[in-house]
């Protein structure tokens, strides 16, 4: 078993979904019957517990404190008894958003960029902004927009993609396609998408760009869908039948051919090389 080979990056801003996908997936490896299972005694379980609590009463948990960042190691092992040590970050995504604005990735991040053995980039398309341009509009509605009504800011996508490259440069992956960190790419809230198709066709269809950097860049991106809760929860007010019929009820992700999963261990799975 080793450490260094079983750690996923997880990447994802503020708002994309991480923690609840963290309970649910925790939830699931306690459960036992998906194509990974705990196996073992699991470490610093607080930030999931906490969410599960509120899950379990039909309701959504906290937004993440901005300096959190906790390291939750968990043994698992495969359908063909093969085991390996997952560790399995929860932090507040607004440390995402500052290593994009100031350009700089502090030590701690430098390290695990350097050590895991694959990136998990969770996007939530309905949060990111596609601002107009000469593909979105036509050339005679930009016309009359007089450029002093423009702030003058780098798009969603451009972010993502200058945070991928800050990470690629941090992590010294020179050959291309790359092969090594292996990528996987979770478009996140599914539900809220309402998009047939196939989590490739989403990425292409509504981030076009950032689709385009990811498929020049690694040679096999694994790109799934996700609905970790499978409607949307409210902080406040419980939602009575998720609770009754309970969490574990609920959330899916999209394979890769477009079907359908209830099985959320299966991005983890596929990610890693060890039960690949
Ligand atoms: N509709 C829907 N909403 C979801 C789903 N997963 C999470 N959400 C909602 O998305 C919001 C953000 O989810 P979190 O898990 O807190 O996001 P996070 O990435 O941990 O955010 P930070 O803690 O701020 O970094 C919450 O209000 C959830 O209710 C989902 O599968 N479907
Ligand atoms: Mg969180």
């Amino acid at each position: 078993m080793n450490k260094k080979g079983n750690s996923i990056l997880l990447i994802g801003e503020s708002g994309v979904g991480k923690t609840h996908y963290g309970a649910q997936l925790l939830q699931r490896l306690m459960k036992g019957d998906g194509l990974l299972r705990m196996n073992g005694a699991a470490t610093n379980l607080e930030p999931f517990e906490a969410a599960l609590e509120n899950l379990n009463e039909g309701r959504a948990a906290d937004h993440t404190a901005t300096s959190t960042y906790v390291d939750s190691v968990w043994p698992v092992s495969g359908r063909d008894g093969r085991m390996a040590e997952l560790v399995w970050p929860d932090y507040g995504g607004e440390q995402i958003k500052s290593m994009i604005s100031a350009r700089r990735v502090p030590t701690s991040w430098q390290e695990r960029v350097q050590t895991a053995e694959a990136w998990l980039l969770l996007i939530r398309p309905q949060q990111m902004r596609v601002s107009d341009d000469i593909f979105s509009r036509s050339l005679v509605d930009l016309r009359g927009k007089s450029v002093e009504n423009f702030e003058i800011e780098i798009s969603d996508q451009a972010r993502m993609i200058e945070l991928l490259q800050m990470f690629m440069f941090v992590g010294s992956t020179s050959e291309r396609p790359l092969e090594r960190p292996r990528l996987g790419v979770l478009i996140t809230c599914w539900d809220e998408l309402g998009f047939e198709g196939t989590p490739a066709d989403a990425l292409n269809k509504r981030l076009p760009m950032l689709g385009a950097f990811i498929r020049s860049n690694w040679s096999q991106p694994l790109i799934l869908g996700l609905s970790a809760l499978e409607r949307p929860l409210n902080a406040h007010d419980r939602d009575k039948e998720y609770a009754s019929r309970g969490p574990e009820e609920f959330g899916y992700v999209i394979r890769a051919d477009g079907s359908r999963s209830s099985d959320l261990t299966a991005p983890v799975s596929l990610l890693l090389d060890c039960f690949g």
